[in-house]
């Protein structure tokens, strides 16, 4: 690799990917590609901290890879890989396991939340999902995370794990930073603007989904949670509308500003459908490219499988110096 910075970023197999995963997070992953190492994850063995079906999981590893191109990640300029493909992820974790203290690992409110929603299963790999990313954030001694602001916790819990590390061991690992955009980094439910845009939610009115159809889209921004008050500006005491005012900005490609200026006078009545086709052209290639490109199985298990080479390489070379570091004999 050349001496440009690495920024290291994963999302979820879990489910369809919302307008929330994109604007906060995988719009950035293509902006950064230009000028960083870039190596995007589908990261399938933090899924299964939450029971998944099968075929369904193996759909949804495709779908997020195909996703990824669609939305402009360039498997020529970036690397795209599965993360049960690269085991070092896995051997990785457990050392840092090992330097993880409990205490700071059960302050995660992630893991509170998830464990207060699955009760039936709360199992150790959901408590341990921190560390299994710190994992994947270390292993390519990335300099930079693009994540949305839920995210920032567990980046500082893996810097954290490396000033300990370090500590102990010095010029181990690099410290990591997260980046976070200033608009788009809690992208909320239409349905319900003070939580999160989530794909997990049982209401289908609060988020929208990449692949969502136009008459769904435009539906849902139509129905869209607002406030009692019509003007069209951001206020904290205007949860809905300033959402609202986020995703169009961030569509249209302006400032919050400029979409009060825009608005200033109307209703509802146009600004809501206004959203709505903004949403639905943004996202229009998106999904068209991501129905051809699912098509192509061949083309995407190639993209994979060359992901997972480049990233065996570079994640072997910090697990031989960590292995070293902690004294294992070398094999
Ligand atoms: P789940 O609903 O299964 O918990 P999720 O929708 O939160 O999943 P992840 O795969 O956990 O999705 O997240 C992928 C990336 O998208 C992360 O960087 C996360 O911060 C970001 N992200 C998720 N939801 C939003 C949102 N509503 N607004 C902005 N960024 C988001
Ligand atoms: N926990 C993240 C997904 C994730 C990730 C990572 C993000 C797993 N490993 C490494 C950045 C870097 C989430 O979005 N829920």
């Amino acid at each position: 690799m050349s001496d440009k910075k690495t920024i290291f970023s994963g999302v979820q197999p879990s489910g369809k990917l919302t307008l929330g995963n994109y604007l906060g997070a995988i719009k950035n992953f293509q902006l950064l590609q230009e000028e960083y190492n870039c190596i995007y994850c589908v990261v399938d063995m933090h899924a299964i901290t939450v029971r998944q079906e099968p075929a369904a999981l193996r759909r949804q590893t495709l779908e997020v890879l195909a996703q990824y191109i669609a939305c402009g990640l360039d498997p020529e300029k970036s690397i795209l890989f599965v993360q049960s493909h690269v085991p070092a992820h896995a051997e990785l974790a457990w050392v840092l396991n090992c330097f993880t203290m409990f205490g700071e690992a059960s302050r995660m409110t992630q893991f509170k939340d998830k464990s207060a929603k699955h009760t039936d299963n709360v199992n150790v790999g959901l408590f341990d999902y921190p560390v299994l990313m710190a994992a994947d954030i270390l292993l390519y001694q990335t300099d930079m995370v693009p994540v949305g602001v839920d995210q920032r916790q567990h980046v500082e819990l893996a810097r954290n794990i490396v000033q300990r590390f370090n500590g102990i061991h010095p010029d181990t690992f690099v410290m990591p930073e997260p980046y976070i955009p200033k608009t788009g980094a809690k992208i909320m439910s239409l349905a319900d603007p003070v939580r999160k845009m989530s794909k997990s939610d049982e209401n289908q009115n609060g988020f929208i989904l990449l692949m969502d159809k136009p008459e769904d889209i435009m539906r849902k921004f139509k129905r869209a949670v607002t406030d009692s008050d019509s003007r069209i500006i951001v206020a904290d005491d205007k949860p809905g509308v300033s959402n609202l005012i986020s995703i169009y900005a961030l569509a249209t490609g302006q400032t919050t500003e400029a979409v009060e200026a825009e608005f200033a006078g109307k209703g509802y009545g146009d600004f809501k459908p206004a959203v709505g086709q903004a949403v639905v052209e943004l996202l229009r290639p998106i999904r068209t490219k991501t129905e051809d490109l699912l098509k192509n199985k061949d083309y995407l298990e190639q993209v994979y499988r060359a992901g997972a080479a480049k990233a065996s390489y570079l994640a072997r070379k910090t697990m031989d110096k960590v292995y070293r570091k902690v004294g294992f004999v070398k094999r």
